[in-house]
Protein backbone atom coordinates (compact mmCIF):
# COMPACT_ATOMS: atom_id res chain seq x y z
CA UNK A 1 0.00 0.00 0.00
CA UNK A 2 1.23 3.48 -1.12
CA UNK A 3 1.93 5.64 1.93
CA UNK A 4 -0.38 9.30 1.87
CA UNK A 5 -2.07 7.76 -1.57
CA UNK A 6 -5.45 9.93 -2.15
CA UNK A 7 -8.98 8.88 -2.19
CA UNK A 8 -8.71 8.77 -5.84
CA UNK A 9 -6.29 6.50 -6.13
CA UNK A 10 -8.09 4.13 -4.20
CA UNK A 11 -11.05 4.42 -6.41
CA UNK A 12 -8.75 3.68 -9.55
CA UNK A 13 -7.17 0.42 -7.39
CA UNK A 14 -10.82 -0.88 -7.05
CA UNK A 15 -11.63 -0.15 -10.58
CA UNK A 16 -8.56 -2.32 -11.46
CA UNK A 17 -9.51 -4.81 -9.12
CA UNK A 18 -13.32 -4.75 -10.47
CA UNK A 19 -12.29 -4.59 -14.08
CA UNK A 20 -13.27 -7.93 -16.08
CA UNK A 21 -11.49 -7.21 -19.94
CA UNK A 22 -7.96 -6.22 -21.01
CA UNK A 23 -9.06 -2.69 -21.72
CA UNK A 24 -10.36 -1.97 -18.35
CA UNK A 25 -7.91 -3.30 -16.74
CA UNK A 26 -5.61 -0.63 -18.88
CA UNK A 27 -8.12 2.41 -18.63
CA UNK A 28 -8.14 1.59 -14.48
CA UNK A 29 -4.42 0.94 -14.33
CA UNK A 30 -3.55 4.09 -16.29
CA UNK A 31 -6.04 6.01 -13.96
CA UNK A 32 -3.54 4.50 -10.86
CA UNK A 33 -0.55 5.53 -12.79
CA UNK A 34 -2.23 9.17 -12.96
CA UNK A 35 -3.37 9.45 -9.43
CA UNK A 36 -0.54 7.75 -7.25
CA UNK A 37 1.60 9.46 -5.21
CA UNK A 38 4.67 10.99 -6.79
CA UNK A 39 7.31 11.26 -4.11
CA UNK A 40 9.91 9.38 -3.32
CA UNK A 41 8.58 6.96 -1.33
CA UNK A 42 6.34 5.65 -4.16
CA UNK A 43 8.73 5.26 -6.67
CA UNK A 44 8.95 1.41 -6.38
CA UNK A 45 4.87 1.28 -6.15
CA UNK A 46 4.37 3.84 -9.91
CA UNK A 47 7.15 1.66 -12.06
CA UNK A 48 5.33 -1.88 -10.81
CA UNK A 49 1.94 0.20 -12.33
CA UNK A 50 4.01 0.80 -15.33
CA UNK A 51 5.47 -2.55 -15.74
CA UNK A 52 1.93 -3.84 -15.18
CA UNK A 53 0.48 -1.61 -17.84
CA UNK A 54 3.13 -2.12 -20.43
CA UNK A 55 2.54 -5.76 -20.47
CA UNK A 56 -0.74 -5.47 -20.97
CA UNK A 57 -0.50 -3.12 -23.93
CA UNK A 58 1.92 -5.33 -25.41
CA UNK A 59 -0.55 -8.44 -25.14
CA UNK A 60 -3.57 -6.22 -26.49
CA UNK A 61 -1.40 -5.49 -29.45
CA UNK A 62 -0.17 -8.93 -30.04
CA UNK A 63 -3.81 -9.89 -30.06
CA UNK A 64 -4.92 -7.36 -32.66
CA UNK A 65 -1.73 -8.08 -34.71
CA UNK A 66 -2.92 -11.25 -35.03
CA UNK A 67 -5.87 -9.80 -37.11
CA UNK A 68 -4.35 -9.35 -40.02
CA UNK A 69 -3.53 -12.21 -42.63
CA UNK A 70 -0.57 -10.91 -43.70
CA UNK A 71 1.37 -13.45 -46.76
CA UNK A 72 5.03 -13.54 -46.89
CA UNK A 73 6.13 -11.91 -50.20
CA UNK A 74 7.46 -14.21 -52.73
CA UNK A 75 9.24 -13.43 -55.82
CA UNK A 76 9.31 -10.45 -57.50
CA UNK A 77 6.37 -8.47 -56.57
CA UNK A 78 3.15 -9.31 -54.74
CA UNK A 79 0.21 -8.13 -56.35
CA UNK A 80 -3.62 -8.00 -54.82
CA UNK A 81 -6.29 -8.93 -56.75
CA UNK A 82 -9.87 -7.40 -55.18
CA UNK A 83 -13.19 -7.02 -56.49
CA UNK A 84 -16.43 -7.08 -56.06
CA UNK A 85 -18.19 -10.55 -55.57
CA UNK A 86 -18.53 -12.34 -58.58
CA UNK A 87 -16.48 -9.81 -60.36
CA UNK A 88 -14.18 -12.50 -62.06
CA UNK A 89 -11.49 -12.16 -59.01
CA UNK A 90 -10.89 -16.47 -59.25
CA UNK A 91 -10.67 -16.47 -63.11
CA UNK A 92 -8.15 -13.46 -63.03
CA UNK A 93 -6.01 -15.69 -60.63
CA UNK A 94 -6.43 -18.93 -62.68
CA UNK A 95 -6.23 -17.39 -65.72
CA UNK A 96 -2.57 -16.04 -64.46
CA UNK A 97 -0.92 -18.32 -62.16
CA UNK A 98 -0.71 -22.02 -61.39
CA UNK A 99 -3.63 -21.64 -58.86
CA UNK A 100 -6.96 -23.02 -58.84
CA UNK A 101 -9.46 -21.74 -56.82
CA UNK A 102 -12.72 -22.36 -57.26
CA UNK A 103 -15.02 -20.61 -59.39
CA UNK A 104 -18.70 -20.49 -59.21
CA UNK A 105 -22.00 -18.81 -60.12
CA UNK A 106 -22.30 -18.61 -56.11
CA UNK A 107 -21.92 -14.84 -54.85
CA UNK A 108 -19.03 -15.29 -52.12
CA UNK A 109 -17.46 -18.73 -52.97
CA UNK A 110 -13.79 -17.42 -52.41
CA UNK A 111 -13.98 -16.87 -48.11
CA UNK A 112 -9.82 -17.21 -47.69
CA UNK A 113 -7.27 -15.53 -49.37
CA UNK A 114 -6.02 -17.55 -52.87
CA UNK A 115 -2.68 -17.32 -53.73
CA UNK A 116 -0.90 -17.93 -56.86
CA UNK A 117 2.76 -17.23 -58.96
CA UNK A 118 2.61 -15.72 -62.27
CA UNK A 119 5.86 -15.81 -64.97
CA UNK A 120 6.53 -12.43 -66.74
CA UNK A 121 9.43 -12.90 -68.81
CA UNK A 122 11.04 -14.80 -66.25
CA UNK A 123 10.34 -11.81 -63.12
CA UNK A 124 7.90 -13.84 -60.68
CA UNK A 125 4.65 -12.09 -59.71
CA UNK A 126 3.13 -13.31 -56.57
CA UNK A 127 -0.84 -13.02 -56.84
CA UNK A 128 -3.44 -12.84 -54.06
CA UNK A 129 -7.22 -13.31 -54.43
CA UNK A 130 -9.09 -11.82 -51.40
CA UNK A 131 -12.30 -12.44 -50.65
CA UNK A 132 -15.49 -9.79 -51.19
CA UNK A 133 -16.49 -9.63 -47.80
CA UNK A 134 -13.52 -7.04 -47.59
CA UNK A 135 -12.86 -8.12 -43.85
CA UNK A 136 -9.70 -5.97 -42.12
CA UNK A 137 -7.84 -9.09 -42.23
CA UNK A 138 -8.14 -9.61 -45.66
CA UNK A 139 -7.91 -5.41 -46.40
CA UNK A 140 -4.48 -5.58 -44.79
CA UNK A 141 -3.07 -7.89 -47.53
CA UNK A 142 -3.85 -4.89 -50.06
CA UNK A 143 -2.48 -2.40 -47.72
CA UNK A 144 1.04 -4.07 -47.84
CA UNK A 145 1.00 -5.55 -50.71
CA UNK A 146 3.32 -3.68 -54.35
CA UNK A 147 0.17 -2.95 -56.32
CA UNK A 148 -3.53 -4.00 -57.21
CA UNK A 149 -5.70 -5.46 -59.47
CA UNK A 150 -9.14 -4.45 -59.28
CA UNK A 151 -11.53 -6.48 -61.04
CA UNK A 152 -14.58 -5.51 -62.49
CA UNK A 153 -17.13 -6.60 -64.87
CA UNK A 154 -18.30 -2.78 -66.03
CA UNK A 155 -17.51 0.78 -65.06
CA UNK A 156 -19.69 1.38 -62.78
CA UNK A 157 -17.88 -0.94 -60.46
CA UNK A 158 -14.74 1.70 -60.73
CA UNK A 159 -15.98 4.08 -58.47
CA UNK A 160 -17.65 1.79 -55.32
CA UNK A 161 -14.19 -0.29 -55.96
CA UNK A 162 -12.50 3.60 -55.48
CA UNK A 163 -14.17 4.70 -52.85
CA UNK A 164 -14.21 1.39 -51.14
CA UNK A 165 -9.94 1.71 -51.63
CA UNK A 166 -10.30 5.10 -49.80
CA UNK A 167 -12.44 3.93 -46.74
CA UNK A 168 -9.48 1.23 -45.80
CA UNK A 169 -6.64 3.95 -46.71
CA UNK A 170 -5.33 1.94 -49.46
CA UNK A 171 -3.10 3.80 -51.52
CA UNK A 172 -1.06 1.40 -53.36
CA UNK A 173 -0.76 1.91 -57.40
CA UNK A 174 -3.86 0.00 -59.17
CA UNK A 175 -5.37 -1.08 -62.41
CA UNK A 176 -8.61 -1.98 -63.71
CA UNK A 177 -9.10 -5.53 -65.39
CA UNK A 178 -12.17 -6.67 -67.06
CA UNK A 179 -12.73 -10.81 -67.62
CA UNK A 180 -11.96 -10.44 -71.36
CA UNK A 181 -8.61 -8.87 -71.21
CA UNK A 182 -5.50 -11.02 -73.03
CA UNK A 183 -3.47 -12.66 -70.80
CA UNK A 184 -0.62 -11.22 -71.99
CA UNK A 185 -1.81 -7.61 -72.13
CA UNK A 186 -2.92 -8.12 -68.19
CA UNK A 187 0.64 -9.12 -67.33
CA UNK A 188 2.34 -5.95 -69.17
CA UNK A 189 -0.62 -3.33 -67.48
CA UNK A 190 0.23 -4.98 -64.32
CA UNK A 191 4.05 -4.75 -64.54
CA UNK A 192 3.52 -0.85 -65.80
CA UNK A 193 2.03 0.00 -62.47
CA UNK A 194 4.23 -2.13 -60.47
CA UNK A 195 7.39 1.05 -60.84
CA UNK A 196 10.11 -1.66 -61.69
CA UNK A 197 12.77 -2.54 -64.32
CA UNK A 198 13.75 -5.85 -65.68
CA UNK A 199 17.62 -5.74 -66.55
CA UNK A 200 19.52 -8.66 -67.75
CA UNK A 201 22.67 -9.64 -67.42
CA UNK A 202 25.63 -10.84 -69.99
CA UNK A 203 29.06 -12.37 -69.77
CA UNK A 204 31.94 -10.10 -71.57
CA UNK A 205 32.35 -11.86 -74.87
CA UNK A 206 29.02 -13.74 -74.62
CA UNK A 207 26.25 -12.94 -77.11
CA UNK A 208 23.92 -10.82 -75.55
CA UNK A 209 20.58 -12.02 -75.43
CA UNK A 210 17.41 -10.97 -77.42
CA UNK A 211 15.19 -8.45 -76.05
CA UNK A 212 11.65 -8.16 -77.84
CA UNK A 213 9.42 -6.18 -75.26
CA UNK A 214 7.25 -7.74 -73.32
CA UNK A 215 8.78 -11.24 -73.79
CA UNK A 216 11.57 -13.57 -72.24
CA UNK A 217 14.58 -14.11 -73.68
CA UNK A 218 15.14 -17.18 -76.04
CA UNK A 219 17.62 -18.12 -72.91
CA UNK A 220 15.06 -18.14 -70.75
CA UNK A 221 17.16 -16.13 -68.44
CA UNK A 222 15.84 -14.95 -65.45
CA UNK A 223 16.11 -10.60 -65.22
CA UNK A 224 17.44 -9.00 -62.00
CA UNK A 225 14.41 -6.68 -60.85
CA UNK A 226 15.38 -2.86 -59.68
CA UNK A 227 13.33 0.22 -58.74
CA UNK A 228 12.61 2.40 -61.94
CA UNK A 229 15.35 5.18 -61.70
CA UNK A 230 18.02 2.25 -60.50
CA UNK A 231 21.59 3.15 -61.84
CA UNK A 232 24.14 0.71 -63.00
CA UNK A 233 25.36 0.56 -59.36
CA UNK A 234 22.69 -0.46 -58.43
CA UNK A 235 22.74 -3.11 -60.85
CA UNK A 236 26.54 -4.12 -59.65
CA UNK A 237 25.61 -4.00 -55.45
CA UNK A 238 22.33 -6.46 -56.57
CA UNK A 239 24.60 -8.80 -58.07
CA UNK A 240 27.32 -8.33 -54.81
CA UNK A 241 28.00 -5.24 -52.84
CA UNK A 242 31.31 -6.33 -52.75
CA UNK A 243 31.58 -6.41 -56.27
CA UNK A 244 31.07 -2.10 -56.49
CA UNK A 245 35.11 -1.62 -55.07
CA UNK A 246 35.89 -3.70 -58.49
CA UNK A 247 33.84 -2.42 -60.95
CA UNK A 248 35.61 -0.87 -63.84
CA UNK A 249 32.85 0.10 -66.48
CA UNK A 250 29.94 -1.65 -68.00
CA UNK A 251 28.54 -1.90 -71.63
CA UNK A 252 24.75 -1.55 -72.10
CA UNK A 253 22.36 -2.68 -74.94
CA UNK A 254 19.35 -0.63 -74.59
CA UNK A 255 19.01 2.84 -72.80
CA UNK A 256 22.64 3.58 -74.69
CA UNK A 257 22.97 5.99 -78.00
CA UNK A 258 24.78 3.11 -79.39
CA UNK A 259 24.24 -0.85 -78.60
CA UNK A 260 27.18 -2.18 -76.08
CA UNK A 261 28.18 1.79 -75.32
CA UNK A 262 30.29 2.33 -72.46
CA UNK A 263 28.98 3.80 -69.31
CA UNK A 264 29.69 4.37 -65.37
CA UNK A 265 28.33 3.47 -62.30
CA UNK A 266 25.76 6.67 -62.25
CA UNK A 267 23.99 5.45 -65.71
CA UNK A 268 20.40 5.16 -65.27
CA UNK A 269 19.55 1.72 -66.75
CA UNK A 270 15.75 1.30 -68.32
CA UNK A 271 13.43 -1.51 -68.52
CA UNK A 272 14.71 -4.51 -70.76
CA UNK A 273 18.56 -3.50 -70.13
CA UNK A 274 21.21 -5.74 -71.24
CA UNK A 275 24.22 -5.32 -69.38
CA UNK A 276 28.03 -6.57 -69.38
CA UNK A 277 29.75 -5.30 -66.20
CA UNK A 278 33.68 -5.36 -66.51
CA UNK A 279 35.59 -5.74 -63.18
CA UNK A 280 38.95 -6.31 -61.65
N1 LIG B 1 -18.44 -13.59 -69.18
C1 LIG B 1 -17.53 -14.40 -68.60
N2 LIG B 1 -17.85 -14.93 -67.41
C2 LIG B 1 -16.94 -15.73 -66.81
C3 LIG B 1 -15.68 -16.02 -67.40
N3 LIG B 1 -14.99 -16.81 -66.54
C4 LIG B 1 -15.79 -17.00 -65.47
N4 LIG B 1 -16.98 -16.37 -65.63
C5 LIG B 1 -18.11 -16.33 -64.67
O1 LIG B 1 -17.96 -15.20 -63.80
C6 LIG B 1 -18.50 -15.49 -62.52
C7 LIG B 1 -17.58 -15.09 -61.42
O2 LIG B 1 -16.36 -15.78 -61.50
P1 LIG B 1 -15.31 -15.85 -60.34
O3 LIG B 1 -13.99 -15.81 -60.97
O4 LIG B 1 -15.59 -17.01 -59.45
O5 LIG B 1 -15.59 -14.50 -59.55
P2 LIG B 1 -15.05 -14.04 -58.13
O6 LIG B 1 -14.87 -12.57 -58.19
O7 LIG B 1 -13.87 -14.84 -57.73
O8 LIG B 1 -16.30 -14.36 -57.18
P3 LIG B 1 -16.40 -14.70 -55.62
O9 LIG B 1 -15.20 -15.47 -55.20
O10 LIG B 1 -17.65 -15.51 -55.51
O11 LIG B 1 -16.53 -13.39 -54.92
C8 LIG B 1 -18.80 -16.98 -62.51
O12 LIG B 1 -20.21 -17.09 -62.62
C9 LIG B 1 -18.12 -17.52 -63.73
O13 LIG B 1 -18.82 -18.58 -64.29
C10 LIG B 1 -15.38 -15.44 -68.68
O14 LIG B 1 -14.32 -15.62 -69.27
N5 LIG B 1 -16.36 -14.64 -69.23
MG1 LIG C 1 -13.46 -16.01 -56.12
Amino acid sequence: MPVNATAEYYRAESHYLAAKTREEKIAALEEMIREAPKHKGAEALLSQLKQRLAKLKSQSESKSARKTANIPKEGDAQICIIGLTQSGKSSLLRKLTNAKPKISEQPYTTTKPEIGVADYCGVKLQLIEIPSSFRREFMSIAQNCDAIIIAIRDGDEKETMLELLERFRIRKPFCFITLEEDEKKIKEKVWKILGLIKVYTKEPGKKQPKIEGGKPPSSGQKPMVLEEGATVADAVADIHKDFLKFFRFARIWGSTKFPGGKVGLEHRLEDDDVIEIHAG
